[in-house]
């Protein structure tokens, strides 16, 4: 092993599937479809090579935790990949999220110090799947839940997913808002130059699903729901004092419902952001300086970003020892409830 720092390491966006679920979106990626997704969906699932991805996902135990070893990496907080159920009926969503849960669950049993999990949902049927989420922290001792942004072009602030929300809150466990591919909406600009996926329509999907979420009043509703996002939180602390400012006209011209609290205020509190493929020590010391060093938490993004870098990224990042803690997994610890070690 290259020579680290001694720190316990927590990456918390790392993804894996199960072959169930990839033969059902390598079913899908044989549609004709102008789906956004279709492209990332074809070449890891209906591709022979598997993109280069497809053996990192289905690994868990093998090279995953022998590379983890090699960097200094002690536990991954794992996902079903993007798109996860999502774009599967509801019946084949909840089979399949289950499934995936009781595997994640087995593995971290064989290895409790190496994983903990974030469990999925089929948002297509809110009331199962709240069922499901009781099941997946009070049976399964999961540590939160991932939700891979739309559904069938459908955002958490609708009311149809309130149970769902209900639920997360009631339980104290935090949402991971996982980019998937923009929305039909939102997708037109992006089939071109390779925007499709994470070099642009992932941030614009995942930020505009938050700023929904906010400005539609999701957190006067739900004042203890936690949110997660991802790749330095999709940056929409970036734009906090002109939502803020732009706001209040759309409240008053009654575009928008009446809040609380200023838009910034629910961002502050209801989310916390982690750092996955976005290895920036300028966008870090920004984040810190924006919304508090215990609101964020160290990622990879395995298998889609290497390992070795994102280390290198955190160790070297320009924060204090004791932030540094915090980032690499006290954060992660209390916000994922993960036993300290
Ligand atoms: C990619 C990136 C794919 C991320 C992902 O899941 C993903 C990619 C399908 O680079 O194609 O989770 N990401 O989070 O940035
Ligand atoms: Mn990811």
């Amino acid at each position: 092993m290259t020579e680290r720092l001694k720190i316990r390491r927590i990456a918390t966006e790392e993804a894996f599937s199960i072959p169930e679920v990839a033969a059902k979106l390598g079913e899908i990626a044989n549609f004709p479809s102008r789906n956004l997704d279709m492209r990332l969906m074809t070449m890891i699932y209906a591709n022979p090579g598997g993109g280069g991805f497809l053996d990192g996902l289905l690994d868990l135990e093998q090279e995953r935790l022998r590379g983890m070893d090699e960097h200094g990496v002690d536990m991954h907080l794992l996902s079903l990949t993007a798109p996860g159920v999502q774009m599967f009926d509801a019946d084949t969503a909840l089979d399949l999220a289950i499934l995936a849960n009781d595997r994640m669950a087995e593995t971290i049993a064989r290895h409790p110090t190496r994983f903990a999990g974030l469990a999925s949902l089929p948002p297509q049927s809110p009331k199962r799947a709240a069922r499901e989420m009781e099941r997946a922290i009070q049976v399964l001792k999961l540590n939160g839940f991932v939700i891979n942004s739309h559904t069938n072009n459908e955002y958490l602030d609708n009311p149809k997913y309130f149970p769902i929300l209900e639920t997360a809150e009631a339980l104290d466990a935090c949402i991971y808002i996982h980019p998937r591919a923009a929305s039909d909406g939102l997708s037109g600009p992006m089939f071109d130059y390779g925007m499709d996926s994470a070099l642009w329509s992932y941030g614009v999907e995942v930020s505009t699903h938050a700023v929904r979420m906010i400005l539609g009043g999701v957190f006067d509703r739900f004042p203890k729901l936690k949110i997660c996002l991802g790749h330095m939180g999709e940056a929409v602390h970036f734009w906090l004092w002109r939502i803020d400012f732009m706001s209040l006209r759309s409240q008053a011209n009654g575009y928008a419902p009446k809040l609380k609290r200023k838009p910034s205020d629910y961002f502050k509190e209801n989310f916390v952001i982690t750092t996955s493929g976005q290895e920036s020590h300028l966008a870090l010391e920004f984040s810190i300086k924006a919304l508090g060093v215990q609101n964020i938490m160290w990622a990879i993004d395995h298998p889609y970003q290497p390992t070795g870098p994102a280390v290198t990224f955190m160790d070297t990042a320009p924060v204090s020892d004791a932030e540094r803690e915090m980032l690499y997994h006290k954060n992660a610890e209390r916000i994922f409830h993960i036993r300290s070690a």
